[in-house]
């Protein structure tokens, strides 16, 4: 029989090794990503001259969040270091990794007979197995004495603080942990280094999800037009994403600012539901990202709800775009993030000026803080499974400024292949910051107060992109009309675009 039949055995692990995907229309993401995660981050820790013998990383994937004190959850999304390892989809898993052989195993929680009638079969170990790729399944309760039989000594968990949040990861916990030495130092800045270079196929899935968003983005776009709501925005985004991209979460919540609303930088938030009617002549400000296999998007698209720019809307959008610009051509390895985030501010203070907002020596302005005024918030952040990813201020990495603008930065690092960061200059018009400049004697003197009081109410303006950091520059993942021109094109047939209920 053996000589009878022929197999491509390549082909054939490629066919059968498992994927996560939504469908034929939707990227199919191959298990191997992980495990190759998996074999950078031990490549890493044997690196540690510290790394005891006999050591077993352990993490403890997500659980269920209920709403409140009902019986109903919140929709489900994996804990980011466990969907790094392991892309295990459902709650209440834990994953060990014994780093000396490299094995992979994969704990799941022995659930009630019950749980079929409700939820479905629930797979076996060794379908569980295949599913993940790994080398290894038993259930939660067998922990303890599997790691025993194994000979683990010291379990290195994952304890760390989160730069953007200042919270800490959760570290894994179960029955029986005590009799093993814990080593809670080690793992955490080597996976989060882990996480900060992204390998090939990472960087395919994240060239996926940002397509994807890209797409919605521009059926916004399309639909957009005054006396709609804001939320509408958001509704087509949200829409789009899932049908077409298979994409069930977006990475944060959507914020849909248009008029005013526009220079909240947060707005979309419970107080703030994206809930105004769009006026003619408004500025939107449209900040969505889409999810997909845990990997996030973050792109922002600003523009005029009528799809034509006047002459305070062009000066602004280009002053951003300029800024935008500068930074696209001049990101690369071995360049600060600092440095780039003052280039985009010189950028803007410098179109501010020429737009007679502002006058004086550009470097006088900075020196004094003004470009913070109009841009509060850093030029961009790593981005990865976490919108805001990990890997910002590590051990033995530059520390946060205290310096204007720059201290708002979720990295002062130097760029390296492998890095995928968001560049988002923007310029904004907030009262309480204008304010404070104009009662500033330092900064008012830069200031030429009748211009400005002519923005103010503008809103404000934000261009943000997701980029690669390549060998020798950047790569642009974002694909949306960017310049005016093209804006102004893609959107002028949108007096005729009707939404279902208008039809
Ligand atoms: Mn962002």
């Amino acid at each position: 029989m053996a000589d009878t039949v022929t197999v491509n055995t390549s082909c054939l692990s490629n066919i059968m090794e498992s994927n996560y995907t939504r469908g034929e229309h939707t990227l199919r993401v191959p298990m191997s990503l992980f495990e190759e995660n998996r074999n950078r981050l031990i490549k890493e820790l044997k690196k540690n001259s510290n790394l005891p013998e006999n050591a077993f990383v352990i993490l403890q994937g997500g659980d269920d969040v209920p709403f409140n004190d009902t019986d109903i959850n919140f929709e489900f999304r994996q804990e980011s270091f466990f969907q790094w390892c392991f892309a295990v989809e459902e709650p209440g898993w834990f994953g060990a990794l014994d780093v000396t052989t490299g094995k992979s195993i994969l704990f799941l929680p022995r659930l009630p007979a019950e749980y079929e009638i409700w939820s479905g079969k629930l797979s076996t170990l060794d379908e569980f197995k295949q599913r993940y790729g790994v080398d290894e399944t038993y259930y939660v309760d067998e922990i303890a004495n599997i790691l025993k039989k194994k000979n683990a000594r010291v379990l290195l968990t994952l304890r760390g603080e989160n730069s953007d949040s200042g919270l800490f990861s959760k570290e894994a916990e179960f029955k029986g942990i005590s009799q093993f030495q814990i080593n809670n130092e080690i793992l955490y800045p080597v996976i989060c280094e882990c996480r900060v270079i992204k390998s090939p196929k990472e960087i395919q899935v994240l060239r996926y999800v940002v397509k994807i968003s890209s797409d919605a983005h521009k059926e916004v776009m399309k639909k957009i037009q005054p006396n709609m709501t804001e939320f509408q925005g958001e509704a087509i985004f949200k829409y789009y994403c899932y049908l077409i991209g298979g994409c069930r979460h977006v990475s944060y919540t959507c914020i849909c600012g248009t008029g005013h609303n526009s220079s909240i930088l947060h707005y979309g938030h419970a107080g703030a539901p994206n809930n105004r009617v769009i006026k003619d002549g408004d500025m939107c400000l449209f900040d969505m990202g889409a999810n997909y296999c845990g990997y996030a998007a973050d792109i922002t698209c600003s523009y005029p709800s009528n799809g034509k720019f006047n002459d305070k809307q062009k000066l602004i959008y280009n002053a951003v775009l300029d800024a935008r610009n500068a930074v696209l051509q001049t990101a690369k390895p071995g360049v600060n993030w600092c440095d780039m985030h003052l280039l985009a501010n010189r950028v803007l203070l410098e179109s501010l000026k020429n737009g007679g907002i502002l006058n004086g020596s550009i470097d006088d302005m900075i020196g004094v803080g003004l470009n913070e005024t109009f841009q509060p918030h850093g030029l961009g952040h790593l981005l990865g499974l976490d919108v805001h990813d990990v890997g910002g201020y590590l051990p033995g990495y530059p520390e946060r400024s205290t310096k204007p603008g720059i201290r708002k930065l979720r990295t002062a690092r130097t760029l390296i292949a492998g890095m995928v960061l968001t560049i988002e200059p923007g310029c904004y018009f907030i009262d309480c910051l204008l304010d404070a400049a104009l009662a500033n004697p330092e900064q008012k003197k830069y200031i030429n107060p009748a211009k400005l009081a002519e923005f103010r109410g503008f809103g404000g303006v934000r261009i943000e992109d997701d980029v690669l950091i390549t060998e020798t520059g950047c790569e642009n993942m974002t694909q949306v009309p960017r310049t005016i021109e093209e804006i102004e094109e893609f959107m002028k047939d949108n007096k005729n675009s009707k939404l279902p209920h208008q039809q």
